[in-house]
């Protein structure tokens, strides 16, 4: 097996599920300074020109990060990152997807319509940019209130996958300094649970 990784959420996001579940595979490193993720050679692998991509020995590949974890955790169920029975499953996948597409999607969508380096891949609608950048704090406030209820993790009682795109969220709002509100007590227990895990401590490092 062998695994593709640059830098961005996307290659975190597999980075801190391997960390969780104890494995290290043998890991490619693609330089995006050196366009790497766009040689004819990558995008054999991967049309899109985008890590995280994951090549069996078979030669089989599997890109999106989502789908990696997924694939991992098929083939090493311990500990479960994608809930531990059917309810938790259900969870997982619930909030993985609110988490990314309420508000990881939002800081995302800011990135992507600001940043010099997406400029080639994107039209940029630097009013769109704008509108996302002042959804931020609803989109934190909304997730306040949701874990309100004193879960210790997104999905519940379990660390889920959901928990870890809330951790690649809370590494790109910092890396691109987008201030979270200031008062959201329950996110800030969540995110400081979350700082404490030694797979961030990992990444941090
Ligand atoms: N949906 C994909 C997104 C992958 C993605 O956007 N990767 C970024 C890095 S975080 C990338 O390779 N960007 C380079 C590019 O799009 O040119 C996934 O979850 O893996």
């Amino acid at each position: 097996m062998k695994l593709y990784l640059g830098p961005g959420p996307n290659s975190d996001r597999v980075r801190i599920f391997l960390a969780e579940k104890g494995l290290d595979l043998p890991v490619v490193p693609i330089d995006f300074g050196k366009r790497e993720h766009k040689s004819a050679e990558f995008l054999k692998l991967n049309s899109l020109g985008q890590v995280p991509v994951l090549q069996l020995d078979d030669g089989e590949v599997i890109t999106e990060s989502v789908a990696i974890c997924r694939y991992v955790e098929a083939i090493h169920p311990s500990p479960p990152l994608f809930g531990s029975d059917a309810p938790h499953q259900g969870k997982a996948e619930m909030w993985n997807r609110r988490m990314e597409q309420e508000v990881f999607g939002t800081i995302g969508n800011v990135v992507l319509h600001t940043d010099e380096f997406f400029k080639e891949r994107h039209t940029q609608v630097p009013e769109f940019a704008e509108a996302q950048r002042r959804a931020i704090p609803s989109k934190w406030m909304w997730l306040d209130r949701e874990i309100s209820d004193g879960r210790p993790y997104l999905a519940g009682d379990e660390f889920s996958i959901a928990d870890i795109c809330g951790m690649v969220t809370l590494m790109v709002s910092r890396f691109f300094g987008y201030e979270m509100p200031a008062e959201i007590p329950n996110v800030q227990r969540w995110a400081e649970r979350l700082r404490q895990r030694p797979s961030w401590q990992a990444m941090t490092n």
